[in-house]
Formats: C-alpha cells, structure tokens, sequence
C-alpha cells in the first residue's frame, strides 16, 4: 500500500494519474496547502521540502518527495510505463524538461497570469512568452508522435496535469495542434480522469 500526501495541483495530480494507471492500492492524505498544512512536522518528516506530493511505501517504509523522483520509483517498482532501451533515456529527456521547465515555468505564469494580474508587466511578458515558448517545443516534438517517448508512459503523465491548466496560462490549444491532439488522447483514458479528481473534485478536465 502507497500512502500519497497531496492536492488539487498537477504535481500531485502526476502521481494519482500514475496510482490508477497501475491499480495499485492507494491511500489518500490531502495536505492543504491553502492552508499551510504542508509546514506540519509530521509532515515535513516525509517531505522537508515543505511541497506536494509525497509518499510513503507501506511495505518498505521508504518515503518520498519530488514528483518526477516518485514517478520512476513508481513505474519502477511495478516495470510499467516506461520505455526502454534509447526510447528510455527520450522518456528521461522529456521527464526532465518537464521538472526543469515545463512546470517551474507555467507555475510561475499561474502566479502572474491568473493570480497576480497587473502587477508586474515584465513578468506577465516573460512568463507568458516561455509559456508559449515551451509548448512549440512539446507541439514540435509531438509532430508525428502519439505520445512523448514512444508508448504513453511517465512523461506524458508528468506533463498532462499542466498542459491541463493551460487556460490559466494563456495559451489555446488549438495554436499547438500536435499538443491538442495529444492532450485529447491522454484526456480520454479513465485512469487520468480519475487521478485528476484525487484528492478531491475540482473541476473537470478542460477541453481545447
Ligand atoms: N519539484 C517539486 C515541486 C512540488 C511543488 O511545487 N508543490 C507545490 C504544489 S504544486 C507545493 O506543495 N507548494 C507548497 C509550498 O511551496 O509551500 C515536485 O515536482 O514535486
């Protein structure tokens, strides 16, 4: 059994897509960090980051932080979705691009697009002009592509939760077609649908 720390965010939203891709058995802690519940100490022993998500494997006792970390461990324990061979290390490329710029920069135009309006124009500029940035990267690299590194595995799960925000980013989907297709395609499969909703309904997925 996995216990899961983590909210209505999409890098906790990373690791309940991958729980139901593989029908493990989950149990679901829900760390509100609205509410600062991530400084706990008891929580800060399993996370000392102070961040969604985290686990704690029951069986081994091993807890840990960092979503991309607990998606390989994951995937690993249970040899599913990951890719192998070189199409393993372009899995890695795009698990990295994601935890090292796809994420930290949407998390930032969340900040100043959708939270933060008219407080700074530079930053609305800057993070707004990466975030487009980066999806022509993911729309040319998906360009006769069904998934990110051959078959859908870890990295599109990665990715997926924050292409899923990208109203809040500014960005249509229809201007990056290859991303739209693939977004649809993921959108579609119930365990991502479910894993969305965890730890609680929000909304639902939107839809270019
Ligand atoms: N690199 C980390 C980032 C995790 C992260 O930024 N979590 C946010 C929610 S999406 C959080 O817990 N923020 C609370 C805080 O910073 O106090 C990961 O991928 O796990």
């Amino acid at each position: 059994m996995i216990d899961l720390y983590t909210w209505t965010t999409p890098n906790g939203r990373k690791v309940s897509i991958l729980l139901e891709e593989l029908g493990v058995p989950y149990s679901v802690h829900s760390i509100d960090i609205g509410k600062d519940e991530q400084f706990a100490p008891e929580f800060l022993r399993i996370s000392p980051n102070n961040k969604i998500p985290a686990i704690v494997d029951q069986e081994t006792g091993l807890s840990l932080m960092e979503s991309g970390a607990i998606l390989l461990y994951l995937a690993q324990k249970h040899d599913r979705f990951l890719a192998k061979g070189d199409a393993y290390w372009r899995m890695m490329e795009w698990l990295m691009w994601q935890m090292g710029g796809f994420g930290p920069m949407l998390g930032q135009a969340h900040h100043f697009l959708k939270f933060n309006r008219g407080v700074s124009d530079y930053a609305e500029v800057r993070y707004g002009t990466e975030a487009a940035r980066l999806y022509s990267v993911l729309n040319t690299h998906l360009d006769g592509r069904d998934y990110v590194a051959g078959d859908y595995g870890i990295a599109d799960m990665a990715i997926f939760p924050w292409a899923a925000r990208f109203e809040w980013q500014d960005v249509d989907l229809n201007d990056f077609p290859h991303v739209r297709d693939w977004y649809l395609r993921i959108s579609d499969r119930p365990a991502v649908q479910k894993g969305y909703q965890v730890p609680k309904f929000v909304t639902e997925i939107p839809m270019p």
